[in-house]
């Protein structure tokens, strides 16, 4: 592989030069941001826990940039353990080596020592950031990114309404996006999960807490209503093994716990203290409240949400009781807005609302769990009231979603991501150069996942003594767990699911956003998209499928295997992650290196191929 250059000190010192002209000339210097981490002591459930700090309050803090700035995020480890920071779907548009996977994209940053993160906020509208080491997220380090999109940006109001006195309610109120974090949260470290699952030999899908904000409390659902939230599904694999009730935290038992992911594997359950699976016991933190104050009767009053789903495991569906709420934006592109009362939210995933406040009052913000495994609700407040009188009185409202996110009744409408159109249409390569066909896998135990049959397990792809991908990349794939491009094709990734039972997988790209042109139900016996394409026509959509930096692979069921068809272009030369996005899955293996443009691989500034 020519490109790869075995001594490319001399380009690289040709194209830095060009590359900091490109950087200063066409963007405005944003802000810095500094961030010190710390490993202390936080109560985000009313149970204290050791946890990372940033800045010395957890969530981290919101980032917020204008569209075009030069951002700057200065990382301070004061831990006692390595880290990395990574910005969620920021395209990282020739600034690779400020993605923030270890092994991937640089070092470790070790205790003591400090990152400089560069990058181009080329985008606009809602994204996240997170620590990438091992389960890190999982210890409380995140925090959302707001990027204003430039001002002559067209926006998709018109679609919403014809009305100028509510456009310009609506603009006002998108201009001020306010983030909200959800997030599942357990009491122990994500280091102690992972020493307990390896010990029991089974993945631990079991949490305590739901958190909007780094807010909530740990409620124990009674007995009866944890048997009356049941899906059919769920309700069907505890009679096929004879089990009669989840556990006390709402929970698979301990018996079906790795059954139903790796059947044939010999787990060791005794070794788990009952509260991992079991015993749930009570707490009260705080309640996050949305508070929109004085308005003035009359008015046009608007709210702009940013959800943002910040989940480990779980999968949640979101609604606000007796709001219907319209969706402008998702994963931060604008898309033709669709009014709904629902929205189901997979790992990493943004949605950008608007809720007309109509109605003063006080109203539960809803999520529940539509993980098989786990039971689980929770709310958040929505607060407004009309000029200086105050709230309304309370009363009770009327929830579109029950608490296992099921519709409350026939009328409630879902965000459809079928239904999906981006608001500004990008053509689509019609034809893919490259396909690649990835079979989706446990491999072995359930805590060990694999994206393409081999797992590349994130102590592995973290453990420093390998080169850097992308300082070094790798000039052949025979570890079945390196994908190899050139700039400017059109790749396809085919995820297949064909062993049984497999959950549904969050997959998430790194670098740049892909397209779901394909999905269905069954095997995928084609050599190509382009073969299916000609063989189930009503399964792809090439014209305007939806576009997003994740997207979740439908669950096999015993007598289904699934297919799912992610298109992108690439354009963003560097190495990059595509993982699953649920932290137990990741961390277990369920990951690969894309080399994307090795045929114009980055030159790494020294400042960074030093660190
Ligand atoms: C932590 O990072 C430092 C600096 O990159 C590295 O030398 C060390 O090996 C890392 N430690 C572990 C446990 O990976
Ligand atoms: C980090 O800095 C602190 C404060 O200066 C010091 O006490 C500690 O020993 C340092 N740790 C490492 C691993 O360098
Ligand atoms: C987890 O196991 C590793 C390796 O045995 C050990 O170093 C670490 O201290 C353990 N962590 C916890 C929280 O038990
Ligand atoms: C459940 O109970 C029935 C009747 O006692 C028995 O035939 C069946 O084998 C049991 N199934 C399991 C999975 O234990
Ligand atoms: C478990 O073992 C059975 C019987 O050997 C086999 O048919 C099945 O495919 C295995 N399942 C998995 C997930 O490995
Ligand atoms: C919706 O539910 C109502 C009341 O339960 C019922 O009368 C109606 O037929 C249902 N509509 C549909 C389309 O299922
Ligand atoms: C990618 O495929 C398109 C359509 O088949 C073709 O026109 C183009 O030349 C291909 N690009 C490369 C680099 O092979
Ligand atoms: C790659 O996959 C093939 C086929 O499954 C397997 O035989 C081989 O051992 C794998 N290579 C590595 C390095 O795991
Ligand atoms: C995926 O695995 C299959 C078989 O295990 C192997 O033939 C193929 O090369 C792998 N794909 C990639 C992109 O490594
Ligand atoms: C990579 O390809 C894209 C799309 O064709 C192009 O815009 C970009 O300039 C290319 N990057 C490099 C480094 O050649
Ligand atoms: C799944 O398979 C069953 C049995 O083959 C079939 O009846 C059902 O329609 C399939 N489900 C879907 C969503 O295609
Ligand atoms: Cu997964």
């Amino acid at each position: 592989m020519a490109a790869f250059a075995q001594n490319s000190w001399l380009r690289l010192a040709l194209r830095l030069t060009a590359l900091s002209t490109v950087l200063t000339s066409a963007y405005a210097k944003g802000p810095t941001f500094e961030l010190t981490l710390t490993w202390d002591k936080w109560s985000p459930d009313g149970v204290e826990r050791d946890m990372i700090l940033v800045n010395g309050r957890f969530p981290a803090p919101t980032l917020e940039i204008n569209q075009g700035e030069l951002v700057e995020v200065v990382v301070h480890n004061k831990m006692p353990s390595n880290t990395t920071v990574h910005f969620h779907g920021i395209d990282m548009h020739a600034t690779p080596w400020s993605d923030g996977v270890p092994g991937v994209t640089q070092r470790q940053i070790g205790t003591n020592e400090t990152f400089h993160y560069k990058w181009q906020a080329t985008q606009h509208g809602s994204y996240w950031y997170h620590a990438h080491q091992l389960g890190q997220v999982e210890d409380g380090m995140y925090g959302a990114i707001v990027i204003h999109p430039r001002n002559e940006l067209a926006k998709p109001w018109s679609l919403i309404s014809q009305d100028e006195k509510v456009i310009k309610a609506i603009d006002h109120a998108a201009k001020n996006p306010r983030p909200l974090l959800l997030a599942d949260h357990r009491r122990r470290t994500a280091d102690d999960i992972v020493n307990l699952s390896h010990q029991a030999k089974t993945e631990l899908p079991c949490f305590d807490s739901i958190l909007f904000n780094g807010k909530g409390s740990v409620n124990c659902i009674p007995a009866d209503e944890l048997t009356s939230l049941l899906t059919p599904q769920q309700a069907n694999v505890l009679k096929a093994n004879n089990v009669t009730n989840l556990t006390p935290k709402g929970c698979l038992p301990p018996s079906l716990i790795s059954k139903t992911i790796s059947p044939n594997v010999t787990v060791n359950m005794a070794v788990l203290p009952k509260d991992v699976l079991e015993v749930c016991t009570p707490s009260k933190g705080s309640k996050e409240v949305i508070t929109v104050q004085k308005q003035h009767a009359g008015d046009e009053k608007w709210l702009a949400l940013d959800l943002i789903g910040a989940f480990h495991l779980l999968a949640v569906v979101f609604s606000i009781d007796e709001h219907p709420v319209w969706v402008y934006a998702v994963d931060g592109d604008y898309i033709k807005p669709q009014l709904v009362h629902a929205i189901q939210i997979n790992n990493g995933d943004r949605y950008s609302i608007l809720v007309q406040l109509n109605n003063p009052g006080k109203y539960p913000v809803r999520i529940a769990s539509v993980q098989n495994s786990q039971v689980m609700y929770s709310s958040a407040t929505l607060l407004y009231s009309v000029d200086e009188t105050g709230p309304a009185p309370e009363r009770p409202t009327v929830p579109y979603v029950k608490n296992n996110g099921l519709p409350a009744s026939n009328a409630t409408v879902y965000y459809s991501q079928p239904k999906q159109k981006q608001f500004v249409e990008e053509p689509i390569g019609q034809v893919a150069n490259q396909t690649y066909k990835l079979f989706m896998r446990t491999a072995g135990p359930s805590f060990s996942w694999a994206l393409n049959k081999t797992t590349l397990p994130a102590a592995v792809l973290d453990h420093g003594s390998e080169p850097v991908v992308l300082f070094e990349p790798k000039i052949n794939n025979l570890d079945n767990t390196t994908i190899t491009t050139k700039n400017g094709t059109w790749v396809d990734l085919i995820l297949i699911t064909d062993t049984i039972p497999m959950p549904p997988h969050p997959i998430h790209k790194h670098g740049n956003k892909m397209w779901q042109i394909g999905n269905g139900i069954g095997p995928f016996p084609w050599a190509t998209a382009a073969e299916a394409a000609a063989a189930v026509p009503q399964n792809f959509n090439l014209v305007d499928p939806p576009k997003r930096d994740g997207f979740v692979t439908a669950q096999a069921t015993p007598t289904n295997a699934t297919w799912t068809v992610l298109r992108y272009h690439v354009t963003t030369p560097g190495a990059w992650l595509v993982h699953c996005h649920v932290q137990s899955h990741l961390v277990g293996g369920m990951s690969m290196v894309i080399q994307d443009g090795s045929d114009h691989w980055p030159a790494v500034p020294g400042e960074y191929l030093k660190f």
